[in-house]
């Protein structure tokens, strides 16, 4: 009876240690696996690179919400303000099938604001893993960080008719309602 409690007193100090240790350990992994996957993320994205006049180029790429081709020509230019209080102006745009469109940003917040072109599954399961992984980089055509005061450039061509949406998915302002629809006629 004495030994048994004597032994059992002892072993608790003992327990919460290697609890301790088995936190530290998986904090350690759960950290260095997310700094891998941001890591490859940002490896696995298309190499940007600046072509003088301040639009990035792309390797080409297809989305179910139009594609993009380094050598494209834009046939339309809108205009994209992000501010601080969440929303974009405008909040809904309307376009064509075939219409390449160059999007010019203006952010004149005092926070980093994104565009972020996509149907509105992708955007919403999109803001939610960047809920999730805020550091989590990556560098596609679809998408443009725009530093507070500063302006974006961006290349995309519709491709299929119907209804999609674009979102500002920097953690929670998508949330907190920074989206907005863009409406592709055939
Ligand atoms: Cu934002």
């Amino acid at each position: 009876m004495t030994r048994f409690s004597f032994s059992n007193s002892k072993s608790q100090p003992n327990k919460e240690i290697a609890m301790k240790i088995a936190r530290y350990f998986f904090s350690t992994f759960l950290s260095t696996t997310l700094l891998m996957m941001s890591t490859l993320s940002y490896a696995a994205g298309t190499h940007s690179h600046s072509h003088g006049h301040g639009t990035p180029t792309f390797e080409a790429t297809e989305t179910e919400f139009g594609e993009y081709k380094p050598d494209m020509k834009p046939t339309k230019t809108i205009k994209v303000d992000l501010s601080d209080t969440m929303r974009f102006s405008p909040e809904a745009i309307t376009v064509k099938v075939g219409d390449v469109v160059e999007f010019t940003h203006t952010n004149t917040g005092k926070l980093m604001h994104e565009f972020v072109i996509g149907t509105n599954e992708s955007l919403a399961e999109h803001a939610k893993m960047m809920q999730k992984f805020p550091n989590m980089e990556h560098e596609e055509p679809y998408m443009i960080h725009v530093e507070p005061g500063k302006e974006g450039k961006m290349l995309w061509k519709f491709t299929k008719e119907g209804e999609f949406g674009f979102g500002c998915l920097v953690p929670g302002h998508f949330e907190a309602g920074m989206k907005g629809s863009i409406k592709v006629e055939g």
